[in-house]
């Protein structure tokens, strides 16, 4: 007998960087409703829930097409029997909820307004929910909270940094970051990363790496960029981190969340004139003005391709390439280098590219990262 030619099963990997994931979101339904879960959990320390919903509403996320049965996602990885009934409930109602009762759950709605605010994590959100505080009102009043400088800026500035930053005015900062760098030295380096570099229309900030080809000299390129930018009068706020960053110490950093290069968390001020198109601030504001977050990351030249891998996100392509890399290669992948730990060596790169072949993975362009 002749064997039938059949359609090939194309599989759906369980690791976001085996999969390409654009924008453009085929089952929002489903994936928001995930994502309110995973907060919720993650509210209450609870990582294994919390990272299920967010691997499923990834791999959702990669989907050409609309989930419209459970039938459907037989062959889906990462899709277990809690994710499936809320599922089930999205499709047979349109919504689920076991959803809407964390939406107006008053402990949920608290914590996502206290953590809204630039400078509060998790921990502070909730330490100010068991003193009852339940309003920014409260928290003003309350004269035995001392909010620190970036809590406070961000409390300055709430109505701005929570606003979505646009494609237009991250084009305007990269001019303006391009301009303070060149002034200090011209052969430096700027890129675009985060989001803005995954081609989202809107941001909640706006990612840079910047350095120089030369070796070591990038280490005056923060201080000055923001003394230039302070001298220009945009420097609303500044957190600047210098580096810890030591070759020797690697790859023992691999537990940690951030990574050791010099970087700096600013608010700048960006003006209306300088937008294409205008601002993207509330109708009838008519301040000529905005503040929006920026964020510089500074590694020095030889550890580019691993700062640009790691700043480009998203943070679940990220987890998962860092997973991918632990599990399948038995390497340590970080924002610093790639170890080999069967080789006992650091793999070189020079570019993404680079990073990904050492990895044994077909390379994802940015734009495919949106997990
Ligand atoms: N990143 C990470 N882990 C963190 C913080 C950041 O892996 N704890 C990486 C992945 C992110 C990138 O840095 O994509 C930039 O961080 P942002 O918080 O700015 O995230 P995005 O730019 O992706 O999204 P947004 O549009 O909200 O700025
Ligand atoms: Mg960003």
């Amino acid at each position: 007998q002749v064997c039938s030619t059949s359609t090939p099963v194309t599989t759906v990997s369980q690791y976001a960087c085996q999969r390409r994931t654009t924008t453009e979101n085929h089952n929002k339904i489903f994936t928001d409703a995930f994502e309110v879960l995973a907060e919720s959990y993650e509210f209450s320390e609870m990582e294994g829930p919390c990272l299920a919903f967010r691997r499923a509403a990834s791999v959702l996320k990669s989907l050409p097409w609309a989930v419209r049965s459970l039938g459907a996602t037989l062959d889906l990885p990462c899709l277990g029997e809690h994710t499936k009934a809320v599922m089930e409930e999205v499709l047979q109602c349109g919504r689920s909820f076991e959803v809407e009762k964390i939406l107006s759950d008053e402990r949920y709605r608290t914590l996502k307004l206290f953590t809204s605010v630039f400078g509060v994590g998790p921990k502070t959100a909730e330490k100010w929910y068991r003193r009852g505080l339940r309003s920014f009102t409260d928290i003003l009043a309350d004269r035995s909270i001392h909010l620190n400088q970036m809590q406070q800026t961000g409390f300055l500035h709430y109505g701005d940094i929570t606003r979505a930053v646009s494609k237009a005015e991250a084009r305007s900062l990269r001019n303006i970051i391009d301009e303070a760098v060149r002034a200090i030295t011209p052969a430096a380096i700027v890129a675009l990363t985060g989001g803005f570099r995954r081609g989202k229309e809107f941001g909640h900030d706006v990612d840079f790496i910047v350095t120089t080809p030369e070796l070591g000299k990038e280490k005056i390129l923060l201080p000055n960029i923001i003394n230039g930018l302070k001298k220009q009068g945009i420097l609303l706020f500044c957190d600047y981190q210098a580096s810890t960053f030591d070759m020797a110490k690697l790859p023992s950093y691999r537990f940690e969340a951030m990574d050791h290069f010099a970087k700096c968390f600013l608010i700048l001020r960006l003006e209306a004139s300088q937008v294409e198109g205008g601002l993207h601030i509330a109708e009838g504001d008519s301040r000529g003005w905005r503040a929006v977050r920026v964020d510089l990351v500074s590694p020095p030249v030889d550890r580019y391709a691993f700062a640009l891998l790691g700043w480009t996100g998203s943070r679940q392509f990220e987890r998962d390439l860092r997973r991918f890399a632990r599990v399948k290669q038995r390497m340590i992948l970080d924002n610093h280098c790639l170890y080999d730990k069967t080789k006992k060596e650091f793999l070189a790169a020079t570019t993404e590219k680079d990073i990904f072949a050492h990895l044994g993975l077909e390379y994802i362009e940015p734009w495919q990262r949106n997990a």
